[in-house]
């Protein structure tokens, strides 16, 4: 075996090993609200040597890296017997996108990615590119992931390479480990990304957020968070779609917004994790924000704290898709902690903690954005002024 070969493999094989053992810690004093911690929780680097380099001297001489790993981002999440699942969205070097289980004790640290990845079954119609999957531990016994599924565009012009059809794509399981494929959501829209399951029937019907658009990446005359029942769920068709959250002019989420994980059942409501997107002259910019709806009534929107609940900071800002943050996968245990995953500029993962009481807190008692800069400025000077009734 030559040496160049040997030192190598033992060098990254070392170098590998300290990166999942490296312990994580929580981030200097947060805002209250959460926790960021210091190191992300998945990345490229997380990828197992196997999935990417030859181990085979004979064919790999040089240690050569041969179908490299891209990024990791934007992971469902799932608890399961005591630990903690990622269903993370691995993208490779050829842009392609699949999904693949990571396992952690700790939910903070430890992610090891399984051996294999998901074998994603296909529909009569193969998918091109698949990302962004949310796992719903739904009441009817399954895991359900929704996902979303993008296909060339037929109408498109010749020579337009980019225009493509993104819709929802729904796998179940019961193990992670092998998943059946059920066909794609059906809706009126042209255009479906960040569609969830909620986790419990209502009336008797499954009950999807879902996220109409007119074109891939803009929301057009549409957009807003959506929200529409299904009879059935191996062949789920959404006749009436409302909006439950729309978009709004200069606020977080004016360009497009799109619901997060599936949401946290509370005995004040169910909580909210989405995204909000406006546009800059640096690009588009992905912030989190928090809203709560009605126990009974899951798309009644109760509380809408203003602005921003999570934005990119630091290293966060820059990647692949620079200034985003994003999250479809999050936690909550009995104890009401709560593990919110979420990626950064479409390149890493990360986590931030919190609880349920924190996050209810956060939700009902931040005032809404009052929309105009007056208005902001009323709203600043009355928390001033019993601050400083406080002080005397
Ligand atoms: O690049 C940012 C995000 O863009 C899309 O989200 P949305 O449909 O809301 O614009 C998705 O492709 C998402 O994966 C990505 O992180």
């Amino acid at each position: 075996m030559n040496n160049l070969f040997t030192i190598r493999k033992e060098n990254l094989t070392s170098q590998y090993e300290a990166l999942i053992s490296l312990p994580n810690k929580k981030a200097a004093l947060g805002n209250g609200i959460f926790d960021r911690y210091e190191n992300p929780v998945l990345t490229a680097e997380h990828a197992p040597l196997i999935w990417t380099y030859d181990f085979n001297p004979e064919t790999n001489p040089y240690f050569m890296e041969r179908i490299g790993v891209n990024c990791v981002f934007n992971p469902g999440a799932i608890a399961l017997n005591g630990k903690f699942y990622l269903v993370a969205r691995v993208e490779g070097n050829d842009r392609k996108s699949f999904f693949a289980v990571a396992e952690s004790s700790t939910g903070v640290d430890g992610f090891r990615f399984w051996d294999h990845p998901v074998v994603l079954p296909e529909t009569e119609v193969p998918d091109t590119n698949v990302y962004d999957m949310r796992l719903v531990k739904h009441e009817d016994g399954w895991i359900y992931g929704l996902f979303c599924t993008e296909r060339k565009d037929p109408q498109a012009p010749p020579g337009d390479l980019s225009s493509a059809i993104a819709q929802c794509g729904i796998v179940r399981t019961k193990d992670l480990k092998s998943w059946e494929r059920l066909a794609d959501l059906k809706t009126s829209s042209n255009q479906q990304r960040n569609v969830v399951l909620h986790p419990e029937f209502i009336d008797g019907q499954y009950a999807f957020y879902t996220r109409p658009q007119d074109g891939f990446i803009d929301a057009g005359s549409g957009g807003g968070i959506g929200w529409g029942l299904s009879h059935s769920i191996e062949n789920a068709v959404i006749e009436n779609e409302m909006i439950v959250d729309q978009r709004h002019y200069h606020t977080i989420k004016e360009v497009k917004n799109g619901q997060g994980p599936a949401p946290i059942k509370t005995d004040k409501g169910w909580l909210h994790i989405a995204h909000g997107v406006r546009n800059t002259a640096a690009g588009l910019r992905y912030v989190l924000y928090v809203f709560l709806s009605e126990l009974d009534r899951p798309n009644i929107v109760s509380h809408r704290p203003g602005g921003h609940f999570i934005a990119p900071e630091g290293i966060e800002r820059v990647g692949d898709v620079s200034n985003v943050v994003f999250c479809n996968g999050v936690i909550a245990q009995d104890n009401g902690d709560v593990f919110i995953y979420y990626a950064s500029s479409d390149t890493r993962c990360h986590v931030a903690t919190t609880t349920v009481d924190q996050l209810l807190d956060y939700a009902m008692n931040t005032p809404e954005d009052p929309l105009r800069s007056y208005a902001c400025v009323e709203q600043r000077i009355a928390l001033i002024d019993r601050n400083l009734q406080l002080k005397n």
